[in-house]
């Protein structure tokens, strides 16, 4: 039997990160996370390219320019949608979530989805780096092994 598995070894590899500025207060700590568990594993701060948009409706489009230039091993969003502050919260995570599986699929690189949506603002700070962790690290985790996967892949 071949398994092919992406380990957590992070060195010589380059990442993309766009990170939305509405509900800056946790979006900072999820990028805080991000770069953070990327250096941890081996990544220079050189090869991290962070791409700031307004809010999560803005990310896909971020994604898709930085797709495209082919210059990174994976990329990752990051934002936080608050469902008590808008009507089409739903909205504007299922088309994050539905612009990272399909940027990933057309353009070949890993998009990892750290886009939370939450019910409120303690949930907010749960995720962002208090009870709950931080969802910035744990997407920049997935980022490295699907980076590795599709090195393997390749
Ligand atoms: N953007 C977010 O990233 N999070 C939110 O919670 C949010 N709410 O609540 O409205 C939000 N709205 C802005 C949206 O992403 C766009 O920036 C805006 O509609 C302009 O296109």
């Amino acid at each position: 039997m071949k398994t092919i598995s992406g380990t957590l070894e992070a060195k010589g590899l380059k990442f993309g990160i766009v990170v939305s500025r509405f509900n800056d207060m946790f979006t900072k700590k999820l990028l805080e996370g991000a770069v953070d568990c990327l250096e941890r594993h081996g990544v220079d701060s050189q090869h991290i390219t962070v791409v700031r948009v307004t809010g999560a409706f803005e990310i896909p489009f971020a994604l898709k320019r930085l797709a495209a230039l082919k210059k990174h091993d994976a990329i990752i969003a990051l934002g936080v949608v608050i469902q008590g502050a808008t009507g089409h919260a739903d909205i504007i995570t299922q088309n994050v979530a539905r612009a990272c599986a399909q940027i990933g699929m057309s353009d070949g690189v890993p998009v990892i989805d750290g886009v939370i949506g939450v019910q409120n603002l303690e949930q907010a700070m749960e995720r962002s780096g208090s009870k709950q962790g931080n969802r910035g690290w744990n997407a920049a985790e997935a980022a490295i092994e699907m980076a590795n996967v599709a090195r393997q892949l390749s």
